[in-house]
């Protein structure tokens, strides 16, 4: 079958299942939601909408595959084998993993094609490597005729519930470091981008996973995710969204102890210092936040810039945000399409209002375009002048195309003011001055710095946040620690 037949067809179904012990079955209730397409508002899909009854059956699914050993206990290598054929299976499936993303999140095809799939399909890659990595120490103790060790486990059964930014992405980053540990799991994706993740379930069976080991469940947070959260045979919850939500799943975690990661919001500064490559710093802070439409945890919301070169950056800023092409992110040279939902737009464009109702100078933007192409959840690429840093715009997180440009004088002063917020999850710096460069990257509060770049990101380079952007670490060997636990055994050799 052709891509686009592969993806009717999927799309077609009535409703579009979800996965549990290795079953595609409707929600308990029977009940379903629509997903919509963003760049038409039309419905893309009917999906199963799961609540808690389908929640508990998942998790005894997955705990049946943990504790049966039909996954803990199948040797690495064949653990590691079978993530990368998942991996390979993605990569066979690309084209129609890239236009199912764009279909349902509304992000330009050209980035799903050359971001979303790729990286997923690498991350499957690099943690397939881990599973016959995950080695325990032998400890020098000084108690006479003792060997003593540590052994690396599993956690268990793993919940893990993942928001609609970048799904397939987050649906990887989730799974692939817990199943390579020989954990079980169940995922719970956003249920305004429900899609991606359940035919990635389809390749997973279709890859020979056991069932039970993986298992789908879309729904709502309030119902099916806050089961999960507080589920007592849950081991752990590893979470992507708002800070907000966050707190809740720590507050639902507290009944039985269960492990929590979380990866939370962000106000992230990005800084250009007056020796910069101008002409490299105005694309990278462009693209540092209007990729994806701004709806990116790490967006360079906050954009510093030496007061010498600010006209002339702001400028340019400016006319990239001008230029820039809006659409239906299924048209091959949209570079910014709609966002995720009406709802999300809404709340983008509030705070818009609020940025000019607090005297913030409105540069370019701050339109939402309607016309015949564009019928969905557009919204123009925006560009605040004037902002003082306790300005609402300044602070909170908007999670939309929006920046706020901020003159500075001098790094002491900018320092202070970059840090002056309750998140910390990345930053960026633009300068030729190598001491400025390493002054900032240790200055900054942030889990992720990039200096003459922006949003990179690699299975083997660790990610995370300070401060209120949450706790944990996701990929590279530092996630490991994240999904198992140590055990310390002692054998008296006397
Ligand atoms: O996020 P939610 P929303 C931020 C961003 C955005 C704001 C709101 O600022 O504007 O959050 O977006 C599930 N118990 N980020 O409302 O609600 C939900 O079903 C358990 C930053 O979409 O946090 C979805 O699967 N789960 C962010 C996931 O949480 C619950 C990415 C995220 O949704 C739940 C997304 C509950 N009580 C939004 N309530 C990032 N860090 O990248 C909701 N969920």
């Amino acid at each position: 079958m052709t891509t686009s037949k592969v993806l009717n067809a999927f799309l077609q179904q009535r409703p579009v299942k979800m996965l549990i012990g290795g079953e595609w079955v409707e929600a308990a209730s029977g009940k379903t939601f629509s997903s919509l397409n963003p760049a038409t508002g039309e419905v893309l899909a009917e999906v199963a909408e799961g609540e808690s009854e389908d929640i508990n059956r998942a998790v005894a699914a997955a705990r049946n595959a943990f504790e049966s050993g039909a996954w803990p206990k199948m040797t690495p290598s064949q653990r590691g084998a079978l993530l990368w054929k998942l991996a390979d299976l993605l990569e066979q499936h690309a084209e129609e993993f890239a236009e199912l993303e764009t279909l349902d999140n509304g992000k330009p095809i050209k980035y799903a094609r050359a971001v979303d799939v790729p990286l997923a399909v690498d991350h499957f890659r690099y943690f397939a490597g881990w599973a016959t990595k995950l080695e325990g120490e032998t400890i020098p103790v000084s108690i006479p005729n003792m060997f003593t060790y540590t052994l690396r486990e599993p956690l268990g059964v793993i919940g893990q519930i993942i928001p609609w930014n970048f799904p397939l992405q987050m649906a990887a980053w989730k799974l692939a470091p817990a199943l390579a540990c020989g954990n079980t799991c169940v995922l719970k994706p956003a249920e305004q981008t429900p899609l991606s993740a359940l035919r990635l379930g389809e390749l997973i069976c279709a890859a020979g996973f056991p069932e039970g080991v993986v298992n789908i469940v879309p729904g709502f947070g309030e119902t099916a995710g806050s089961a999960l959260a507080a589920h007592p045979d849950v081991d752990k919850i590893a979470f992507t969204g708002s800070t907000e939500v966050g707190r809740k799943i720590v507050q639902a975690s507290a009944g039985n102890l269960k492990k929590v990661t979380l990866e939370l919001g962000g106000k992230s500064p990005n800084i250009i210092f007056q020796d910069a490559d101008l002409k490299y710093a105005i694309r990278g802070a462009m693209n540092a936040v209007f990729f994806n439409q701004g709806q990116v945890c790490t967006a360079g919301s906050r954009l510093f810039v030496h007061q010498s070169v600010y006209e002339q950056v702001v400028d340019g800023l400016c006319s990239y945000a001008q230029q820039m092409k809006i659409g239906p992110g299924i048209s091959p040279d949209t570079e910014l399409g709609p966002l995720v939902s009406e709802e999300q737009r809404q709340r983008v464009a509030s705070y818009i209002e609020r940025g000019k109702e607090e005297g913030a100078t409105l540069l370019t933007g701050g339109k939402c375009p309607q016309s015949e192409t564009l019928k969905g959840f557009f919204l123009q690429p925006t560009i605040f002048d004037h902002v003082h840093d306790d300005m609402t715009i300044a602070r909170e997180e908007i999670f939309g195309p929006v920046v706020v440009a901020l003159p500075f004088e001098s790094v002491d002063e900018l320092a202070a003011r970059a840090n002056k917020s309750m998140y910390g999850l990345a930053a960026g710096v633009w300068t030729n001055n190598i001491k400025i460069a390493h002054r900032m990257a240790a200055t900054l509060k942030a889990g992720v710095v990039w200096v003459n770049t922006y949003n990179m990101f690699d299975a083997a380079a660790p990610f995370g946040g300070y401060k209120q952007s949450g706790y944990g670490r996701e990929m590279g060997h530092a996630v490991l620690d994240a999904y198992t636990q140590l055990k310390t055994v002692w054998i008296s050799t006397r």
